[in-house]
């Protein structure tokens, strides 16, 4: 029923649209992994289709239709896979969410790349160093915060809305597990203020289908070619930022 085109060898922002495929045990074809970056890219050139997307994660439902954009992919296959909430102030109220994670998860990216992609992360370091002290100062506490305040909002239930999952909750817990990935100490120093979204992640976890997947050989681990970066050097404590302005 779904074709999912991401590059191979990174989990990426592909692992969004994964995770629901998996939490819902849908059919699916990772095409990127099967047949390779060149099956993805094909589609990407106004040659090829009268609807080409801008940039991978892209979706095919049952060879038809093309979705691109995590957030808007998600918006559509949610519903039929019984990962959205079921009326429509809810759906609104889950993209709103979701388009949140997709500025979450740029601003991460571009702790280290703040210069831009065509730039190698070693060739903007020094940039990155001062972009990635002002983020986990400001932005990261910012955007966890958010989620936090939700979830303890009505802590009867573990999830961001209502009482049933959704996607921006399986996502929610990808940013998670990414961040622990990328900026260990950090997140570390704010976990004691993170409980619900901690207790989102291991309820998340013990999802039946998301638990399969994660033992599973398609559950890719992070690694330094994607959005999720660990270096080092970024890292650190929340903290007033001492960097030099002048950077
Ligand atoms: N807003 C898009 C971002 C898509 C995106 O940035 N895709 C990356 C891979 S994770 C890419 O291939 N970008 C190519 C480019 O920006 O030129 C989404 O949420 O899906």
């Amino acid at each position: 029923m779904y074709d999912l085109y991401y590059w191979p060898g990174i989990p990426g922002r592909g692992e969004f649209i994964r995770l629901a495929l998996e939490d819902a045990g849908a059919d699916y074809v990772d095409i990127g992994r099967r047949d390779g970056a060149g099956a993805v890219a094909w589609y990407l050139d106004v040659a090829h289709t009268d609807a080409p997307p801008f940039a991978p994660p892209y979706l095919e439902v049952d060879g038809k239709v093309r979705l691109s954009h995590v957030a808007n992919i998600l918006r559509v296959i949610g519903p039929e896979l019984h990962l959205a909430p079921d009326n429509a102030d809810g759906q609104n109220f889950a993209h709103g969410l979701q388009l949140t994670i997709t500025d979450f998860v740029s601003e991460i990216h571009d702790t280290h790349h703040p210069l831009g992609p065509e730039l190698y992360y070693e060739e903007q370091t020094t940039v990155s160093k001062r972009r990635a002290a002002l983020f986990r100062t400001h932005r990261l506490p910012k955007y966890l915060g958010y989620f936090e305040d939700i979830l303890a909002s009505h802590p009867q239930s573990p999830w961001l809305i209502g009482e049933n999952a959704t996607t921006v909750d399986l996502s929610l817990f990808q940013v998670m597990a990414g961040l622990r990935y990328a900026f260990p100490t950090a997140i570390e120093h704010l976990d004691n203020a993170l409980g619900h979204i901690q207790a989102l992640c291991a309820a998340v976890s013990e999802r039946p289908g998301i638990a399969a997947y994660l033992e599973s050989p398609r559950r890719q681990s992070f690694n330094q070619q994607g959005v999720f970066r660990h270096y080092p050097e970024l890292d650190g404590p929340i903290e007033p930022d001492n960097s030099d302005p002048d950077l």
